[in-house]
């Protein structure tokens, strides 16, 4: 199959499930086009079934805002006509769904039918996209796209809530790679890092403040005090700056290290004891499966889909959002080492439940309904 992958070439987990998802379609024989206006991080290798289309955006003086989501459906229509692709997948809805619609329509006026295939992610649902300034074009395009599939059941539960959604949604949960999330022999980096045999704590996100990062430097704040341990912080964004000011002044900066965005986050994964994941919202929590592919439990906010992953009292712990106290009772709780490893052993038998081999082929077999119901309507 041909397939116009779309998505925000970041490190924001959903440009990196449609990075790893297209590479591991492209390893099962597909042929993949991304269509983005930048090269995705995890996408810098060759290989003949993968191809890349940059989106120009040019810009004119009268434009205050430059119309990237017209530049990005006539990109589409290029590929798809250039390169007789099948279907457009579009990760995020806003504005991929809407300008996939677009291109559909273009390309139907010249004769070429295209189904579009929508994934849902989570803040394009549960933040940006239930804003009035987007929410008609949001529903209309979920609408009018051809399948259309969210990262967890209670995406698609919000789905229907915010929006006059009247079509089935498919759930396909994020999947991991264990072959490459594994836990790591790598001692000489947890002994550079904890020279004491501290326990090792970790947090990776985009630095936004739906992540409540506070929260996390809060729960590291309090354990310190009871066990010997450091954080490591992982991403970069907004919250940045404000969060270093707190570890200041909170005095504990010698133990706190901002690693700033990294690809090879598995290295620092594979010597963590523990991954805190406090977020306001999840719709899945990504960086959190793959923590616990290299071992490491969680602790988490029990929003959004992070009970589909996380079990309580199993591969770590869920907290209601802000409630740190109980964050840090249950983080002492796994950290005791006569706890821990049950835990770690958990966090992988869970991970395996989401391992690639078997999310793929559901979104192979969501594409081969979504193509015969258009051949059957033609
Ligand atoms: O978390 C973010 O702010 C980034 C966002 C994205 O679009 O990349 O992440 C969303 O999609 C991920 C991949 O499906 C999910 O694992 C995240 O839980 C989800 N984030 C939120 O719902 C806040």
């Amino acid at each position: 199959m041909k397939i116009g992958i779309v998505c925000y070439p970041t490190f924001g987990g959903s440009g990196v499930v449609a990075t790893e998802l297209g590479k591991a379609l492209a390893k099962n024989g597909h042929q993949i086009h991304f269509i983005t206006y930048q090269q995705p991080p995890r996408l810098d290798f060759f290989n003949e079934n993968v191809f890349y289309h940059e989106v120009n955006i040019p810009s004119y003086p009268l434009f205050q805002y430059a119309p990237y989501e017209s530049a990005l459906a006539s990109e589409m229509v290029n590929v798809v006509t250039n390169e007789n692709v099948d279907l457009l997948h579009v990760h995020y809805a806003i504005p991929h769904a809407s300008a996939a619609y677009m291109a559909k329509m273009i390309l139907r006026s010249q004769g070429r039918s295209v189904p579009v295939v929508t994934t849902l992610h989570g803040t394009d649902i549960t933040l940006v996209g239930k804003d009035a300034s987007y929410e008609p074009v949001v529903t209309f395009s979920i609408n009018e796209s051809d399948g259309v599939t969210a990262v967890s059941e209670d995406l698609r539960q919000d789905t229907y809530k915010h929006f006059k959604v009247h079509r089935d949604i498919e759930v396909i949960p994020n999947f991991i790679d264990l072959s490459r999330f594994k836990r790591q022999k790598k001692e000489h980096f947890k002994k550079a890092i904890c020279p004491n045999g501290e326990k090792l704590i970790v947090h990776t996100s985009n630095f936004r403040r739906v992540k409540r990062i506070d929260d996390a430097v809060m729960v590291f704040y309090h354990v310190q005090q009871q066990v010997p341990a450091k954080l490591l912080l992982v991403g970069d964004g907004p919250e940045r700056a404000r969060i270093e000011r707190l570890v200041r002044d909170l005095g504990i900066y010698d133990q706190v290290r901002f690693l700033g965005k990294m690809d090879a986050v598995e290295e620092v994964l594979s010597v963590a004891d523990l991954f805190l994941m406090p977020s306001e919202n999840e719709s899945f929590g990504l960086a959190a499966l793959e923590a616990m592919a290299c071992q490491v439990p969680v602790i988490s906010s029990n929003v959004g889909g992070l009970p589909e992953l996380n079990v309580n009292g199993v591969t770590g712990f869920l907290s209601n959002v802000g409630d740190v106290s109980d964050m840090v009772r249950n983080a002492l709780f796994v950290l005791d080492d006569a706890n821990l490893p049950a835990f770690q052993e958990n966090a992988l038998a869970r991970a395996t439940e989401f391992e690639l081999s078997r999310v793929l082929p559901r979104y192979e077999a969501h594409y081969e309904r979504v193509l015969q119901q258009v051949m059957d309507n033609v």
